[in-house]
Parts: C-alpha cells; sequence; structure tokens
C-alpha cells in the first residue's frame, strides 16, 4: 500500500511545547516510526507537514492522481476551519483517516466541530503522538481496497 500521511499547521512544534498535550516526541521521530512499521509491513509511507492550506490541498489532489491507497490526515487546526481540505478529500476516493493527537472534544469548544470528519472513514483521537504508528499496525485489518 502506498499511504500519505499528511500534517498541517504548526505541528512541525511538536516536542517543543506544550508537552502536557501534545506528548514530548518530535515530528521527526513520529516520522521514522511510521516510515520503519510501513516498510516491516511492506507499505510505503510519504509523511508531509505544511503550514499551507493550499500544499495541504495539492497533496490530496496529488493523492488522487497517484492513486495512493491510503491518506493519514492531521490537518491541524485547519480541521476546524477549511472547507477546502474538506472538499479535496470528498473528492479523493481511497482510504482516508483524520487523526488528532490530543481529543479535541476534551478542548476548547471551538475544537469540537469538525469540517473534515465527514469526509473521511475513520477518525482517531487522543492516543498522543503513538496515535500515528497504531493507525499504520491497524491498516491491514481495515476495508482499504488497494489500487
Ligand atoms: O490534537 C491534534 O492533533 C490537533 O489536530 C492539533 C492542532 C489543534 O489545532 C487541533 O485542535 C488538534 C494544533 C497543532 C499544534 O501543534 C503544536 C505542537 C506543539 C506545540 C505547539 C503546537
Amino acid at each position: 500500500m502506498n499511504i500519505y500521511v499528511i500534517n498541517g499547521p504548526n505541528i512541525n512544534l511538536l516536542g517543543t511545547r506544550e508537552p502536557e498535550i501534545y506528548g514530548r516526541d518530535t515530528l521527526e521521530s513520529i516520522a521514522t516510526t511510521c516510515i520503519e512499521k510501513a516498510s516491516k509491513a511492506g507499505h510505503k509511507v510519504d509523511f508531509m507537514q505544511s503550514n499551507y492550506e493550499g500544499e495541504i490541498v495539492e497533496w490530496i489532489q496529488d493523492a488522487i492522481i497517484q492513486k495512493v491507497d491510503v491518506i493519514i490526515i492531521n490537518a491541524a487546526a485547519y480541521t476546524h476551519t477549511s472547507i477546502a481540505i474538506h472538499d479535496a478529500l470528498k473528492s479523493y476516493s481511497g482510504y482516508k483517516v483524520e487523526l488528532h493527537i490530543s481529543n479535541p472534544h476534551l478542548r476548547e469548544t471551538f475544537r469540537h466541530i469538525s469540517f473534515i470528519s465527514s469526509a473521511v472513514n475513520a477518525v482517531v483521537a487522543g492516543l498522543g503522538p503513538d496515535g500515528y504508528g497504531h493507525v499504520i499496525d491497524l491498516l491491514p485489518d481495515l476495508p482499504i481496497k488497494v489500487n
């Protein structure tokens, strides 16, 4: 399987601030874990992060063109604002997982609304930085149509 792991704004700061919310792992260490776990299972992960909404939309469009099998997306703050990311995800017919490190429902009310949950197959939240690796481990058990 080909897997895109897409991360939104400020996630590059992981490990530098707010460890009580986001843990102490850096984005680089999460990427390494995902790539290693996927490779052991015979899959390929492209791991990316952007602070720009349009770039995230373009990566989702690229996943459509490249017939990527799975998108795991932590859209970060764009989760709560972005119709553009919602629309791009709707256009992608592969398997999609919305992922959050924290549980947004335990936090400020503006984080309780997700614009993208209605465009994905599954939502994972509150498992900390290990959530990414757990989702990679789960992929063989999910109803994914491989291209
Ligand atoms: O829990 C998550 O994964 C979030 O998607 C993280 C977003 C937040 O806006 C969502 O409501 C929930 C924020 C990511 C910011 O990441 C930082 C990491 C370390 C230090 C500061 C920010």
